[in-house]
């Protein structure tokens, strides 16, 4: 195993590249035929804070792609019954795993074989064996790179949160799993009160950092499992799995509140800003993702209506 210091020493030289996420460990899938190698792999990453999954049957992957959503998959070359190759190929006839990167982890010789891999459907290619320090820092390295991708494509720039696309895609993921579960779910719209108005007296710098905090206390006060996205310009989406309409309610008026007590300052001048929230919960009668955007915004709408800085439902 890796030293204590290396690992220190290596996190040190990569925090720069790590994540401004580093909370959530990186996911990697490990698909080796040579199961105690691969559980050797498994621990060497886990020293790390690097989560890893390994498949020995490579029949189970499709399973473990969705449920698990790896950011780097490591794969071996020769296994019994399959070859890894042909794997990486199937993998990549699937739009949904396109941008995870697979990088070949190969004890392979033959220099035409190893070429073949290269050119069909992997990424990248580690020749086994490899050390405890080579394995970490390779594999940081490409799992950060790849979540660092996936944040450019599905997140807001300005806040961090989900794109617009992206959370509603979670609320139809959301409530297929509340369908299937009978689980309860609720969703949240936000808007920010006049808001042309703090922009127009205070500038639109400083409607962004408004914008911010807004995203950071949402984020601050939802759970892990919940889901956050901006909508619009000053709108935000809120997925909330196994949350009731009353939870919601309660979960928001706080929310509103806090948001409501921040002192922002610009040139001097203090100012406050106030939210208006709509709450949607899942029925049965509910089919689609859309119904449900609707439903919350339409109690949004009775909010504004009936005099702003308030929570319906
Ligand atoms: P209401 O209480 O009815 O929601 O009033 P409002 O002024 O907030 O309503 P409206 O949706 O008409 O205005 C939203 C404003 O938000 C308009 C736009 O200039 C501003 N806005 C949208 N995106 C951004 C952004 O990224 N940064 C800043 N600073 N302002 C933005
Ligand atoms: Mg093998
Ligand atoms: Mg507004
Ligand atoms: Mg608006």
């Amino acid at each position: 195993f890796v030293k204590p210091l290396d690992i220190i020493r290596l996190v040190d030289c990569f925090e720069n590249y790590l994540d401004r996420n580093r909370s959530t460990p990186y996911r990697v899938l490990i698909i080796d035929d040579d199961q105690s190698l691969a559980e050797h792999y498994k621990l060497v990453l886990g020293s790390a804070d690097i989560r890893a999954e390994v498949i020995s049957d490579p029949r189970d992957i499709f399973t473990l792609l969705n449920d698990f959503h790896p950011e780097l998959i490591l794969l071996d070359i020769n296994m019994p019954g399959c070859s890894g190759i042909e794997l990486a190929q199937v993998i990549r006839l699937n739009q949904d795993w396109l941008r995870v990167p697979i990088t070949y982890l190969s004890s392979e010789q033959d220099e035409e074989k190893r070429a073949l891999a290269m050119g069909r459907a992997g990424d990248d290619f580690l020749s086994k064996p490899l050390s405890d320090l080579e394995l970490i820092t390779a594999v940081s390295v490409r799992a950060a790179r790849s979540r660092q991708l996936s944040d450019a494509l599905d997140r807001d720039s300005l806040t961090g949160l989900l794109k617009h696309s992206r959370i509603k895609e979670q609320v139809d993921i959301e409530l297929s799993r509340a369908q299937r579960t009978g689980d309860k779910l609720s969703v949240v719209m936000v808007d920010l009160d006049h808001f042309k108005q703090i922009n127009d007296s205070y500038g639109h710098p400083a409607g962004d950092k408004v914008i911010k905090a807004m995203a950071h206390l949402l984020r601050q006060r939802l759970r892990k499992m919940d889901a956050v996205g901006r909508y619009g310009g000053e709108e935000f989406v809120a997925v909330l799995p196994r949350c009731s309409r009353a939870e919601a309610q309660a979960l928001m008026e706080d929310i509103r509140k806090r948001f409501r007590d921040i002192s922002f300052t610009v040139d001097q001048k203090t100012f406050h800003v106030t939210l208006s929230a709509g709450i949607a919960a899942f029925e049965p009668d509910i089919e689609r993702a859309d119904q449900l955007l609707q439903e919350a915004d339409a109690a949004l709408y009775r909010a504004k209506s009936d005099g702003r800085n308030r929570v319906c439902s």
